[in-house]
């Protein structure tokens, strides 16, 4: 099967993915129209309840991503955290990914364990550029027949190192092999991403996750050129934690479920998202 994310990047058009920690988040966001799934760590680590600081092994992420592929169409761009180790390590975790049907797989360049890149204070250590770069070579030997995207992520704005060491990051990780970069920042304004989209020299396309500055619409994004990937990489889990607090809040409030009926979705509505329609007209056909 052709890399449909390849082909949307390759077309010069701007992909657009919406994070998930399980199937049913990713068919909500493949209904809601977006070009792909972000397989979020920090989503799947908010989901048991755990920080994103390489607490969940790499086979739990797997399962989630194995059973998304199974589930929904979009390509999936997998978060590998730092890959788990090594150069070694990465290559096992890629091979991996990309037999589970990965379009794309996602390394950074910070020490493992790693800290989550939005908290305020956080550890923020990165890798040597060769040693990050042995590791983007073992993600391209990884993928290589399984038409894997390898995508390089720098945590230089991050770390506080500023744009010139993000820049020479980004240039190493191209020559290195990386198909595209994933460029963060923790920003609350685009300014920063903006000035490093400005002086990119574009040897690559840039993956960019606008969590901490919303304002960069897609539009805007799409007038910067050079991008060609926007990442919204906490919106499943944040949503489902929001609607969930007010649900629950207003069954206490009410004693019974008896006014939130026609606040949440009906158990129909849940079984066409199971795809019990499916499975019953597979019942006609095959239960004798
Ligand atoms: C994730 O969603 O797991 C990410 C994006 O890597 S961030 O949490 O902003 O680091
Ligand atoms: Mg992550």
């Amino acid at each position: 099967m052709a890399n449909a994310l390849r082909e949307k990047v390759a077309s010069g058009r701007l992909a657009v993915l919406m994070a998930a920690h399980n199937p049913l988040s990713a068919r909500l966001a493949e209904e809601a129209g977006f070009d792909g799934i972000w397989a979020s760590g920090f989503e799947l680590s908010a989901a048991y309840g755990v920080p994103d600081a390489s607490l969940l092994s790499f086979t739990t992420h797997l399962d989630m991503t194995r059973a998304i592929v199974e589930q929904v169409g979009l390509p999936l761009v997998a978060d590998l955290d730092t890959g788990y180790g090594n150069a070694i390590n990465v290559g096992h975790v890629v091979g991996a990914y990309a037999r589970a049907g990965s379009a794309a797989v996602v390394i950074e360049d910070k020490t493992f364990p790693k800290d989550t890149s939005l908290l305020a204070g956080a550890r923020q250590e990165l890798v040597r550029v060769e040693e990050f770069q042995g590791k983007i070579a073992a993600a391209r030997a990884a993928g290589a027949g399984h038409d894997l995207l390898v995508i390089a992520r720098t945590e230089a704005l991050i770390a506080d190192l500023g744009i010139e060491e993000a820049l020479r990051r980004g240039a190493a990780y191209a020559e290195a092999g990386a198909d595209l970069l994933l460029i963060h920042s923790k920003q609350k304004t685009p300014d920063e991403i903006v000035a490093f989209t400005g002086r990119w020299g574009a040897q690559i396309p840039l993956v960019i996750v606008p969590t901490a500055y919303p304002q960069l619409t897609e539009a805007k994004v799409k007038a910067l050129g050079k991008i060609s990937i926007v990442i919204y990489a906490n919106h499943a889990v944040r949503a489902a934690a929001q609607a969930m607090r007010e649900v629950f809040a207003a069954i206490r409030q009410d004693g019974g479920i008896h006014q939130v009926e026609s606040r949440i979705a009906s158990v129909e509505d849940i079984f066409d998202l199971q795809r019990v329609p499916a499975m019953k007209a597979a019942e006609k056909k095959f239960l004798r």
